[in-house]
């Protein structure tokens, strides 16, 4: 059992992480970054079943992401139901419609171009689970009244860094969806009024035939600056 005591009032438990070689670390980066490297975000997905316990463990792995004050300032909606899915896709193709032909800049739609983006949503159905990310602006206290969260868009975008892993990881596929607006996804599944959608992200195994833009990463020099 780890040792615990009080700091200041405060219960604190005695943290080790074993020390492991230099050798050993060098390898684990490299595999890590190499393995991570593979990734790619995916719009042709297949409509085969993944096991339940895997989504269950993608968003237990989301969850351990670090968030500011602890306050976990997220929920996962996970969704399967065929019924809900047709209702998410009719409504966020409504917007996208909208979005492709008026509101999105000719800049912004000449940037898409080369990522053969379009209204048309099919993976909203096809995708076997769809996770839809909540961010909580605020905490409702138990008699309503309002408790503040912090860096609530860092604390959810590193946990959603982390869900994109876990599911690379699990070897499936998914896409960072955003719809825009995406107010719908608050009315299609009756989340509460502190809960703001944040991305929409299908998962599943690729399509048989699935294609992705030939497209590059930056190289090191170009992300990095070391002091
Ligand atoms: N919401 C639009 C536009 C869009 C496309 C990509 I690729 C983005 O990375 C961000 C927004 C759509 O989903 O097609």
């Amino acid at each position: 059992m780890s040792e615990k005591k009080l700091i200041e009032e405060y219960p604190y438990i005695s943290y080790q992480k074993p020390i492991i070689s230099e050798e050993e670390m060098l390898d684990r980066a490299a595999t890590f970054y190499n393995k991570m490297d593979e990734r790619r975000s995916v719009r042709e997905f297949s409509d085969q079943p993944i096991p339940l316990e895997v989504i269950e463990n993608l968003i237990k792995t989301a969850s351990t992401a670090p968030s500011v004050a602890h306050k976990q300032p997220w929920t996962f909606c996970i969704v399967e139901n065929p019924e809900i899915k047709k209702q998410i896709r009719i409504a966020a193709e409504a917007e996208e419609l909208e979005g492709y032909e008026s509101r999105m800049s000719s800049e912004w739609l000449v940037d898409l171009k080369p990522l053969g983006t379009g209204w048309h949503k099919p993976f909203l159905e096809t995708a076997p689970y769809l996770i839809i990310i909540f961010k909580h602006s605020y905490e409702l206290g138990s008699n309503g009244q309002k408790k503040n969260n912090y860096y609530v868009q860092e604390s959810v975008g590193i946990a959603t860094g982390f869900l994109l892993a876990a599911i690379h990881n699990a070897g499936l596929v998914a896409l960072t969806h955003t719809p825009n607006p995406m107010g719908f996804l608050s009315k299609i599944l009756n989340r509460p009024e502190n809960e703001k959608p944040f991305l929409l992200i299908p998962v599943g195994y690729p399509a048989s035939e699935c294609w992705v833009p030939d497209i590059k990463r930056k190289e090191l020099d170009e992300i990095a600056v070391f002091y």
